[in-house]
């Protein structure tokens, strides 16, 4: 199995590819895109349909977007049963996990940034107070989740759950603190320590800090 990966390294739903490819221990080939690069720029035009990164181009040319399903590809390819467990009720809470921290940590996560970055119009303060307290509710909501003492995102083993969590959660408690929630607190620490997440923002460190809000206090 060879195949390409677009994106950015510092992107989080980038890193979620990237994380899951080294987690496998996949080869993959990294195109890196650069908005400086108007030919390259519209090539991943042509290739991603909602001009969203990742986006896997594989041996034959065949494209796969949407991380969760790129990851789903990857595990595939790879033999299969690791980041989507085999049995059904695990792999059914690892893509619950997967969805929560996508729909309600990365969605307000991405819509914040847009607004302070103003990509979104005139920042609207409503709507980014909105999505403020949204991500409050998704950590609250994974706070309970991790209740059970389960060691990852869905269970005793590292999946797409984690892939995604590991940079989402790492650029949104900038934005909204974990505060009072250790569980939380605990399940960052040891997606942060991962060696696959750990070589994820290796590869994002040359590009500096993007996020346009400081490094998390708590
Ligand atoms: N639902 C998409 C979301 C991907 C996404 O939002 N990617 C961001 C980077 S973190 C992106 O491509 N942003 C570029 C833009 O919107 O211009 C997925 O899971 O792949």
């Amino acid at each position: 199995m060879s195949f390409t990966l677009w994106l950015h390294p510092y992107a989080g739903y980038g890193q979620k590819a990237s994380t899951a490819a080294y987690e496998l221990g996949t080869p993959f080939t990294l195109q890196v895109l650069d908005h400086a690069d108007a030919e390259l720029m519209a090539e991943f035009g042509r290739l991603s349909p909602f001009g969203k990164m990742p986006v896997l181009v594989d041996a034959e040319g065949r494209t796969v977007f949407e991380s969760s399903i790129v990851v789903e590809w990857m595990d595939r390819h790879a033999g299969g049963g690791r980041l989507i467990p085999a049995d059904p009720d695990a792999a059914l809470e690892t893509r619950l996990i997967d969805r929560i921290v996508d729909t309600y940590v990365g969605g307000p996560m991405n819509r914040i940034v847009f607004n302070r970055l103003g990509r979104a119009g005139t920042p609207n303060p409503v709507a980014m107070e909105q999505d403020e307290a949204e991500l409050a509710r998704a950590w609250d909501w994974l706070e309970n989740r991790l209740s059970d003492g389960r060691t990852w995102g869905a269970g005793e083993t590292f999946t797409l759950a984690d892939c995604a969590a590991a940079p989402l959660t790492t650029y949104a408690r900038r934005l909204v603190p974990f505060g009072d929630r250790p569980r939380l607190r605990a399940w960052h620490a040891r997606l942060t320590a991962r060696p696959s997440f750990q070589r994820a923002l290796a590869d994002a460190a040359p590009y500096g800090n993007l996020m346009p809000a400081p490094p998390a206090a708590d």
